[in-house]
């Protein structure tokens, strides 16, 4: 098989680029180790931002984004038993946020790209990154129980944290920075209305809760717990219990309960690979980074670096100019610190660090306060939880730098 752009990994960043590819007349063939069914139906991701809902609808994938996902305009910082909303959109010239879930991205833009004749390879196995030193980089993978090689001018990794290619790069030309936090999230998707019409952040001594959605009749709703929480040790009572005790407000908020349709555990973690190219191969998503998902920020970070792909991979074989190509980890790692700045200071904000005494829970409350009153403060979460716009690193006026060594 030959191909001008092989991709590992039919998340929404792999999808995505063979879309946007697509858009540009250039060839690409995507595979990936899971079912059909199984990547349509995996619970990820709620929160779109402004510029990413845009990006689906401006490419036509955002028919049923547009009838289906809802549109917020604010969400909800709850502290000290009362909620203080900010008005994502009074504060960023009218942008906002978008609720339609992960599986729904990935279910459309399969869709868009077999409509297309795109070439999606489920289910293969044993995938391995050859030459992407050279410039006849070959991917081989088994499929249906043959041993194939798919040829390749540049390859996109876009296999998750635990895929591939990263670790196709040799250790000694990538750099990882990273954080766990001491603390992970319980997640439930609940058939049940949502009990707010928009995302409730809630601080709490007993530890942070959000309340989200995916639909009129569907709630998602997260818990801080302990790292190694069993979900055993978890029943629907223990859950509904502290949700209500966390979510509660002073003036009586009821939490609408229904059967949980789903519940996970995550844990929480920052990790950024540098650079994100080794020769022929460039990391996309998850493949290159992580932020804890306090910020809402994994997937939408996920499509600005395809973005940023794809609109290289054009230049390169469109033109034969590779400076976006050149430029492409600098650009991308501009944009990554960025939001592993936002994610980690949402994450600090309202969770309960496991040292807590009264002294940091003071401070917290102090500083939420801050962002709830000052226009100034309000802003900076506003702006970068809609998202920045994707020129945003252009507009820093400092040379992207190279990695520098932490002493
Ligand atoms: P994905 O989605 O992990 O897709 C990678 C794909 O690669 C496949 N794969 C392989 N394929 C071929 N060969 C191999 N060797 C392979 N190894 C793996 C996998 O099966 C998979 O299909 O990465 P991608 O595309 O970079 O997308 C990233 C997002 O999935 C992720 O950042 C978000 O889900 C993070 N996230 C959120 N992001 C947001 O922007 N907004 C949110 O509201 C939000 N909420 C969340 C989240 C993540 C969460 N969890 C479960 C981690 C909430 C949670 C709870
Ligand atoms: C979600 O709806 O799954 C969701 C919403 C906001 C977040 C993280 C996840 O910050």
């Amino acid at each position: 098989m030959r191909t001008q752009v092989g991709i590992i990994g039919a998340g929404p960043a792999g999808l995505m680029l063979s879309h946007l590819l697509h858009l540009e007349g250039i060839d690409s063939v995507v595979l990936e180790t899971r079912s059909r069914s199984y990547a349509e139906s995996r619970v990820r991701a709620g929160v779109l931002e402004h510029d990413t809902a845009q990006l689906l609808t401006d490419t036509g994938v955002g028919e049923r984004l547009r009838r289906e996902g809802l549109v917020h305009t604010g969400l909800d910082l709850r502290f000290d038993g009362v909620s203080r909303r900010i008005d994502l959109s009074a504060l960023t010239s009218g942008r906002g946020i978008t609720v339609y879930g992960q599986q729904e991205v990935v279910k459309d833009l399969i869709a868009a790209r077999l409509a297309a004749g795109g070439e999606i390879l489920f289910e293969v196995t044993d995938v391995s990154l050859d030459g992407i030193d050279g410039d006849t980089p070959v991917v081989r993978f088994k499929h249906e129980g043959t041993i194939r090689e798919l040829s390749c001018v540049m390859v996109a990794g876009c296999d998750g944290f635990h895929g591939v290619s990263r670790p196709s790069i040799p250790s000694s030309a990538r750099r990882t920075v990273e954080h766990t936090y001491p603390f992970s999230w319980l997640g439930i998707l609940a058939q049940a209305a949502p009990s707010a019409h928009e995302l409730i952040y809630t601080h709490h001594e007993r530890g942070f809760a959000l309340h989200s959605m995916r639909s009129p009749e569907v709630t998602r709703l997260y818990l801080q717990v302990p790292n190694e929480t069993l979900l055993d040790d978890w029943p629907a009572a223990r859950i509904w219990d502290e949700l209500h005790t966390r979510l509660a407000t002073n003036d009586g908020f009821t939490l609408k309960e229904g059967p949980i349709l789903e519940q996970g555990v995550t844990p929480m973690r920052s990790f950024v690979t540098e650079p994100m190219r080794h020769g022929q191969l460039f990391l996309a998503g998850d493949a290159a980074h992580i932020v804890p998902p306090t910020g809402a920020k994994g997937l939408n970070l996920a499509m600005a670096d395809v973005r940023f792909l794809a609109d290289a991979l054009s230049t390169w074989f469109r033109q034969g100019r590779d400076t976006g190509l050149g430029e492409y980890s600098a650009r991308c790692l501009r944009r990554v610190w960025r939001v592993q700045h936002f994610s980690a200071w949402m994450t600090n904000l309202l969770h309960q660090p496991v040292d807590a005494d009264e002294f940091s829970h003071r401070l917290q409350v102090a500083h939420l306060e801050y962002v709830a009153t000052s226009t100034a403060a309000a802003t900076t979460l506003a702006e970068n939880y809609v998202g920045l716009p994707l020129d945003w690193g252009s507009r820093v006026d400092m040379p992207a730098r190279p990695p520098v060594p932490f002493a």
